[in-house]
């Protein structure tokens, strides 16, 4: 095992990473930016190094300043977290150079799922179901309408170097094309410096409903149920839930099936989770994430396994702790995201928390950096914590997460708990019936 593991992230999985590392008996180093010295993930790590200025490509993104810490505090391996260099497959290839151990899958993997085309290429051939469109990149305008009027409208066309939503353009019609196709490449240019598109069916009201898999690196890999995220607003998740309301044990079975063989196929080493849309009870691979999410919490709930210290026990060569036999899912989990942004606007609301008091009790888990006192800095994300709660139905969960929701008292800021209390009201949240659409859809009319 780790002597010691440097953690490249801050905010409340920083903290959670650390949490994870005390119970293995491993030290921790935090590193963090001059906005950040009083951060809790920095107050509770054994050793911290300050790796600059706030501006993240300045500290938490940049390579040079982390490599510095690691050989000034002696770490041999690093957690990378979920943003910021989690995905950067040079940074793990950096790492590797250095003998020091990245906390997540090869830089291989990484790489091959970062490309939008490749990861989907990839998907098709372990027989994983990909949502129909073009083979490969689309060059021109003439392709691009060979495509779509072979497959029918509305299609979608996606920056290759995209994901998570960035640089996407749906044409409904032929006279749509020209213009959603030239639009899409100059986006995709400016953001990702690649022009490079594809072309899908676009589907109108599916769910996102996404796997949780695990593998150790040596073709052992299982599957962990799905999550359910489909309440999105500007592809930001806002309320994740497991298991998804829409659907049932033996379609969980079957689409987890196929995902850990694909898993064990390619020998995925860690945490991955692999995104689908689904609608009309089929499902339609669109990515892989290969770092441990913001909404893993709602997974741990349901099978009371520890993702993050499995990660590290995994990346240390120790191999996973469980078989697919293993794994029972119990109960229901939801997570809500509170942000420090007002819960109408969606303005971030960064500033001093005068007084924070979190729920607790049975079924609760509440996970955050910060505290009264502590001052949320305008720089990052506003994610300030995250309320998990778990019970036995999905009714009893919803209870108590009204429940929580009442005692959770944060002054001083605002943050997106109003918009809880009414989301878990509406007859559409507690019945399970919404896509990925349904929020955007209901914060326009309300
Ligand atoms: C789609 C789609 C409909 N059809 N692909 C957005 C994020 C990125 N991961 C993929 N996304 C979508 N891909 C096809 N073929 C609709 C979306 C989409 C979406 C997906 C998941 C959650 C929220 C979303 C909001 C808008 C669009």
């Amino acid at each position: 095992m780790f002597d010691k593991v440097l953690i490249a992230n801050r905010g409340e999985i920083a903290l959670r990473i650390q949490r994870a590392c005390k119970e293995l008996g491993i030290a921790t180093v935090a590193v963090h930016s001059t906005a950040d010295a009083d951060a809790m993930h920095v107050r509770l790590a054994d050793e911290s190094v300050c790796i600059g200025p706030p501006t993240s490509s300045d500290s938490y993104l940049n390579i040079p300043r982390l490599l510095a810490a690691c050989e000034i505090t002696g770490a041999d391996a690093v957690h990378p977290g979920y943003g910021f260099l989690s995905e950067n497959a040079r940074f793990a290839e950096i790492l590797e150079e250095h003998n020091i151990t990245f906390i997540g899958p090869t830089s291989e993997h990484i790489r091959i799922m970062g490309d939008k085309i490749e990861a989907k290429e990839t998907a098709k051939r372990l027989g994983i179901p990909v949502v129909p469109g073009s083979d490969g990149a689309v060059k021109t305008e003439t392709e691009a309408m060979k495509v779509a009027k072979s497959m029918g409208f509305p299609v979608l066309i996606k920056a290759t170097a995209g994901g998570g939503g960035r640089g996407m353009k749906v044409a409904t019609s032929a006279e749509d094309l020209p213009m959603a196709f030239s639009t899409a490449r100059s986006e995709a240019k400016a953001a990702f410096g690649n022009d490079s598109v594809y072309i899908e069916k676009y589907l109108t009201k599916p769910r996102h409903i996404e796997i949780q898999v695990f593998g150790d690196g040596q073709g052992n890999a299982v599957h962990l149920g799905e999550r359910d995220c489909s309440l999105q607003r500007r592809h930001q998740k806002v309320f994740e839930e497991a298991p998804s309301p829409a659907i049932n044990a033996a379609a969980r079975a079957r689409i987890g099936e196929t995902v850990a063989t694909a898993m064990q196929t390619i020998k995925y080493r860690g945490a991955g989770t692999v995104e689908f849309l689904y609608e009309d009870g089929e499902f339609y691979f669109i990515e892989m994430n290969t770092r441990i999410q913001v909404e893993h919490p709602v997974t741990e709930a349901i099978t009371g396994i520890d993702l993050v210290l499995e990660q590290i026990r995994v990346a240390s060569g120790a191999g996973l702790s469980f078989r697919q036999e293993d794994i029972q899912f119990s109960g229901h989990a939801i997570e809500c995201r509170i942000n420090a942004e007002n819960p109408r606007t969606f303005r971030p609301s960064p500033g001093q928390i005068t007084y924070w008091h979190p729920p607790g009790g049975l079924g609760i888990r509440v996970d955050s950096g910060a505290y009264q006192g502590y001052r949320i800095p305008p720089y990052y994300d506003s994610l300030i914590g995250k309320l998990i709660v778990h019970g036995k139905t999905r009714n009893e969960c919803m209870m108590r997460l009204k429940r929580a929701l009442s005692e959770f008292v944060i002054d001083g800021i605002e943050t997106t708990i109003p918009l809880f209390h009414e989301l878990v009201r509406h007859p559409d949240v507690v019945n399970g019936m919404y896509d990925i659409h349904w929020l955007e859809k209901y914060l326009g009319k309300s």
